[in-house]
């Protein structure tokens, strides 16, 4: 069953996953305001609901996300931008604190891109296409893709990308590491989920950890990030999943994870 939003939809959790299908096909899935907010409501929901273990978020065949709704952004001065409400949204997206996971068929531009780039993790088919077109409207990416992109691409692919517009392909992308693996596209949302259902059976406070410290290593220094992993690792020794993988190791059997 899907729920019915304006611009998404929304899957019923199956063992513990959600997924979320941008669903604006005329405009090419451009991300109006509209769109990303019910995307962070559901990502907020999702964060405060045990039952939600990881999420995967996709498309259609042809587009992810072709980037902002350019006819939207049209309509706005310079402070409609700084006060653009979008900003507080990719925020919540970015907040997200359990797995996120893509699954990208063709086009994941501007915005798009960006939105890919807020995933853990990105399955894409191989007729997907990556990129920072903003150039081309005398604009520049602005919901992370500058800063995101060079961390996840290096300084030249991420030049290349944002100062010529010019797009790359999923292979290129794995190539660079914004994309984990490519698949034929009618499989992409089928590997997604099954990535998202092998998380969810496990420790999901370890989970979150992982997540957080993963991330953490884009914005500090190895020390301090080497720091906050020995913590983490610390405080998972108080949990009761701790005691459980570790007793049906030892047990020969499957642990049964419960959140503790
Ligand atoms: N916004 C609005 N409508 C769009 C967008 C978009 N980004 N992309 C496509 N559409 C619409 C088209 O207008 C068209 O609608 P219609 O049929 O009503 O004219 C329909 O989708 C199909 O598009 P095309 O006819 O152009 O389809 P093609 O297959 O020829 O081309 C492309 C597909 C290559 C994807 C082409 O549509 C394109 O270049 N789109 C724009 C890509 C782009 O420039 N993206 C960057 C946008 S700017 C951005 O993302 C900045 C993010 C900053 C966020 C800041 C938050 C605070």
């Amino acid at each position: 069953m899907q729920h019915e939003y304006q611009d998404i939809l929304v899957s019923d959790i199956s063992s513990g996953v959600l997924t979320i299908t941008l669903n604006r096909p005329e405009a090419y899935n451009a991300l109006r305001t509209q769109l990303l907010s019910e995307v962070a409501e559901v990502l907020d929901q999702a964060a405060q609901n045990d039952d939600v273990r990881a999420v995967v978020i996709t498309g259609n065949e042809k587009v992810f996300a072709a980037g902002a709704d350019i006819k939207e952004m049209a309509a706005l001065d310079a402070v409609g931008v700084l006060n653009d409400p979008r900003v507080l949204h990719w925020r919540r997206i970015a907040q997200f604190s359990k797995p996120l996971i893509a699954a990208v068929n063709g086009f994941a531009l501007g915005g798009g891109c960006e939105l890919v780039m807020h995933a853990d993790i990105v399955i894409a088919g191989d007729n997907a296409q990556f990129g920072q077109p903003e150039i081309n409207l005398g604009i520049i990416p602005g919901a992370g893709g500058t800063q995101r992109l060079l961390r996840t691409v290096g300084k030249s692919m991420a030049m290349q990308l944002v100062l010529s517009g010019e797009f790359i392909s999923a292979a290129q992308a794995r190539d660079f590491g914004l994309v984990s693996e490519v698949t034929i596209p009618e499989r992409s949302l089928e590997r997604a989920t099954e990535l998202a259902h092998k998380i969810a059976t496990k420790p999901p406070i370890a989970v979150r950890q992982a997540k957080e410290v993963l991330l953490k290593a884009y914005e500090t220094t190895l020390d301090s990030g080497l720091s906050l992993e020995r913590k983490a690792f610390t405080l998972l020794a108080a949990t009761e999943d701790r005691n459980e993988g570790i007793a049906a190791f030892m047990e020969k059997r499957k642990p049964n994870f419960t959140g503790k």
